[in-house]
């Protein structure tokens, strides 16, 4: 017999920046009982599923989420308990009729998504398998290669730097545990060079340094000084991946205002040329959101004269949205896409976006939000689905580093099954 759900309860937490979320308790009928925590992004694409919050000023600032609590125990709970969790599918598709909405507006993308995070951790549970063998099946036996963000700008950072993230990407380790350490030490080395150089080593939302360069491209080239320092080879042991995060310096007239550091009004070609000269310069292999996620044709021409060079990740353009995905494929609007459970709010759904980049040859890298738990929900959910690459910050803050233990558990218990190699294009290729 199958195990069944036999109690299902929300409860407000707190996320890594003391905002309110939403987290899921379920119990099945065998007494097991499981639970998941929903993330948050600042930097968020206007088409993403509603998070929904109280606006009750007098908690919180308005940012409670007792609405979404109540509708997982008075909506969702009653029409849930009873059901065989590993029906997924099914599952999700009832709560998708249960909000009704296009956006999940009315129940709330973290009331549902909590709610579809622990019905795969329940199912997992009850099958007997760790979630991601569960949900992958006995071929996830790849360790994603991270994405490390060592340096915050942007609306993750009170600094003079208006990209919102510099990551470090290991490329060239052996293994996910030695990327993990090559990542760790160019942090550390990092945190050397910027004292030494009179900048502050304070860290932002995603645990990276925030500290105010005189500019945008000397955050490269401390990146790269600190990978040196670290004892490794820019571009061969480890390359660099950004996340402008455009949308962010996006502005009315139309132009892209690099104000923080002080650089300037820059038109979509101009941005696009910028991004050519650091290409020559750095050893970039990735660049997430080089323009505004309305800006479609600054991404098909970005894609058309960079895309061979390095991966062009949509994230706030396609909100993990098999939608706007297919658009963005029709449109060669990119070549890879950034997965994040909340933006669309269900497991399911977020599977199918990952078939839409399969079909069309696409990576896809698995996201945290800037705002996030202890969860590590995502670790398990990257080497289910394969794609080979994790975004989760920065070699600092918990509820970033409990991904990356996760990972390094799961590279250990997959043993000599387990695979780690990087499949980008080569820093520098032209
Ligand atoms: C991003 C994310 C995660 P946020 O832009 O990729 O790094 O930020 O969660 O604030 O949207
Ligand atoms: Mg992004």
């Amino acid at each position: 017999m199958s195990s069944r759900i036999s109690s299902l309860f929300a409860q407000e937490i707190l996320d890594s920046r003391g905002n309110p979320t939403v987290r899921v308790h379920l119990t099945l009928d065998s007494g097991d009982r499981v639970s998941a925590s929903v993330p948050s992004g600042a930097s968020t694409g206007e088409n993403e599923a509603v998070e929904l919050r109280d606006g009750d000023k007098s908690r919180y600032g308005g940012k409670g989420v007792r609405k979404a609590v109540a509708n997982v125990d008075d909506i969702i709970a009653p029409r849930l308990i009873g059901l065989d969790p590993t029906k997924q599918a099914e599952i999700d598709a009832l709560l998708l009729a249960l909000d009704g909405t296009p956006n999940k507006a009315k129940l709330g993308a973290n009331a549902i998504l909590g709610v579809s995070m622990a019905v795969a951790r329940a199912a997992a549970l009850a099958s007997k398998l760790p979630l991601y063998a569960y949900l992958g099946g006995p071929g996830a036996t790849r360790l994603p290669v991270p994405m490390m963000n060592i340096l915050n700008g942007g609306k993750h950072a009170d600094n003079s730097v208006d990209f919102q993230e510099f990551m470090v990407m290991p490329i060239g380790a052996p293994t996910f545990a030695e990327a993990l350490r090559y990542g760790a030490e160019t942090f550390h080395a990092l945190a050397k060079i910027l004292a030494k150089q009179g900048y502050a080593t304070s860290v932002g939302d995603e645990g990276g340094f925030a500290p105010n360069l005189k500019s945008n491209e000397e955050a490269c080239e401390v990146i790269v000084k600190a990978i040196e320092a670290a004892g490794f080879k820019p571009g061969k042991d480890i390359a660099i991946a950004l996340d402008p995060a455009a949308s962010s310096f996006f502005t009315e007239k139309g132009t892209y205002n690099l104000a923080k550091s002080g650089q300037g009004a820059k038109s979509s070609d101009e941005m696009i040329a910028l991004y050519g000269h650091w290409l020559d310069a750095y050893p970039i292999v990735s660049i997430e959101d080089g323009l505004d996620e309305n800006d479609w044709a600054g991404f098909a021409k970005q894609t058309a004269v960079q895309g061979h060079r390095i991966q062009i990740v949509g994230d706030d353009i396609f909100v993990t949205n098999p939608v706007f995905v297919r658009r963005g494929i029709a449109a060669k609007a990119a070549n890879a896409v950034l997965i994040k459970l909340n933006q669309i709010g269900t497991v399911s759904e977020t599977i199918q976006t990952i078939g839409l980049c399969r079909e069309a040859g696409w990576r896809y890298v698995i996201s945290h939000r800037s705002g996030e738990t202890e969860d590590t929900f995502m670790a398990d959910f990257a080497v289910a689905m394969g794609g080979g690459q994790i975004k989760t910050g920065s070699a600092s803050r918990s509820e970033r580093i409990a991904k990356y233990n996760r990972l390094l558990e799961i590279e250990n218990e997959l043993g000599s099954a387990a695979v780690f190699r990087s499949s980008l294009p080569a820093p520098g290729a032209r």
